[in-house]
């Protein structure tokens, strides 16, 4: 340990199902193995530095209540200090992964001359440090959205000074994420939406936003970033309306200006929800698309309007959303990011421990492979009709045959059978005595 903050706190251990201590794994045993990989590996466990180590407590209605010993973070040394208490939280923690912006990272000094040598020399310290651990890298990213310049947007700001500075910060930041290996570069644009229709051009800042895009996967293949571009989708907040509302929406603006190979998708649960999706929706779209990149494993409260950003803890639902992921091939470059912060009153240092230790035992449903067995009988079984009229008998390899689909169709119609209101035609599929009707879509 460098620090004492955490005092004596041992590395986390996987003690099993009776243990009695919120600081030992329960279910989460990153060894164990699980269709054919660690769970370590399937899962790719990141912190979110900003939460657990740049948010001081605040709420709109109060401010910091952490008072860490790297507070004020308005100096380098303090910075220091911020980035030996992450690295001994991630040796006591043992996760396989971490994640930043450059604003948590080094003190904001107003320019973009300083910032840029901070940011530096900070993420020369980490790289030291990765070099005696284990470590790694999820993602970097920008914070264009917490400074005063970025009121008006980010990309999409109608100064094009603003838009020249984004430009250079994102630059910057990629520079970081590729010195120290990142495996992802995120972007999620808060400011990068309006206020008020009544001042703004949508084709105007959606082509901007293109544009900006468009300039980060050049650069990215200019230096050759072997990592995946993603963006974050979240409908709202800070923004009234943001651009990127939601998975279908992003897919929708990638395909418009051809990004759609270059970048893919960072969900967040909290943000499925803000839009009026499941967190399985957003997942279950984007695998399908061929369209997912990452998580960001933070619940919110369903009786909150709000990104409350809270630690994972429904286990069937994380079991929903991963089934879907472990289905579409699991993760390639992304990983599972608690993009989380504790509550404003867990002010011990062993909460921030305590709160990934519990998260992580939350992916338990992972190693109980009924749910996965289930959910594709279930799945098949819906489509079953057209499975074995249209697509042949060969479940695992459909292939849709659109000639033999329309003269079925043609046959229904010509024989009158598609004349119910409720079901539009008769399946006609005998099985065990069973009539099996599709519903009319
Ligand atoms: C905010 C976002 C943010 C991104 C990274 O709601 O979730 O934390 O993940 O900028
Ligand atoms: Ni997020
Ligand atoms: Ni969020």
């Amino acid at each position: 340990m460098t620090h004492d903050f955490f005092k004596d706190l041992k590395p986390i251990q996987y003690e099993g199902p009776d243990s009695n201590s919120s600081l030992a794994f329960r279910h989460y045993n990153p060894d164990e193995i699980i269709l054919g990989k660690r769970l370590e590996e399937h899962l790719r466990f990141a912190v979110a530095y900003w939460h657990s180590f740049a948010w001081e407590g605040g709420d709109p209605f109060g401010g910091l209540t952490f008072e860490r010993p790297w507070h004020p973070q308005d100096n380098i040394k303090n910075a220091y200090l911020k980035a030996d208490v992450a690295f001994d939280m991630f040796s006591i923690l043992g996760q396989p992964y971490f994640c930043f912006h450059d604003a948590d990272v080094r003190p904001d000094q107003g320019n973009f001359p300083d910032n840029l040598a901070t940011l530096n020399e900070i993420t020369d310290y980490f790289l030291d440090k990765m070099k005696n651990q284990k470590t790694k890298l999820l993602w970097g990213t920008a914070n264009m959205f917490s400074h005063r310049r970025w009121m008006a947007g980010a990309s999409t700001n109608p100064d094009p000074d603003i838009f020249a500075f984004a430009a250079a910060t994102v630059k910057s930041c990629m520079d970081v994420t590729q010195k120290l290996g990142g495996e992802n570069y995120v972007l999620w644009g808060g400011r990068e939406g309006y206020e008020t229709l009544l001042n703004t051009d949508l084709e105007k800042e959606l082509d901007q936003m293109g544009r900006f895009l468009s300039m980060v996967v050049d650069y990215k293949h200019k230096i050759g970033f072997p990592g995946m571009i993603l963006v974050e989708p979240k409908p709202q907040e800070p923004s009234k309306h943001q651009y990127d509302f939601d998975v279908a929406t992003c897919i929708g603006f990638l395909r418009k200006y051809n990004l759609e190979n270059d970048v893919k998708i960072n969900i967040e649960q909290g943000h499925a929800i803000l839009a009026g999706h499941s967190f399985e929706h957003e997942i279950a779209l984007a695998v399908s698309e061929g369209m997912l990149g990452s998580i960001d494993m933070n619940r919110n409260d369903y009786q909150s309007g709000w990104d409350t950003d809270q630690f994972p803890n429904n286990t069937p639902e994380v079991a929903l959303a991963y089934y879907h992921i472990i289905k579409g091939g699991g993760f390639q470059t992304g990983g599972t990011n608690f993009d989380a912060k504790l509550r404003r009153q867990s002010i011990d240092a062993e909460d921030l421990i305590a709160a990934h230790v519990g998260a992580m035992d939350v992916f338990d449903s992972l190693r109980r492979r009924r749910v996965f067995g289930e959910g594709e009988r279930f799945r098949r079984r819906r489509t079953r009709t057209f499975d074995q009229r249209y697509h042949g008998s060969d479940e695992e390899n459909v292939r849709y045959d659109e000639r033999k689909l329309v003269r079925g169709a043609n046959h229904e119609l010509a024989s009158g059978v598609c004349t119910n209101d409720e079901f539009s035609f008769d399946g006609g599929v005998e099985e065990s005595g069973e009539r099996v009707f599709v519903e009319r879509v």
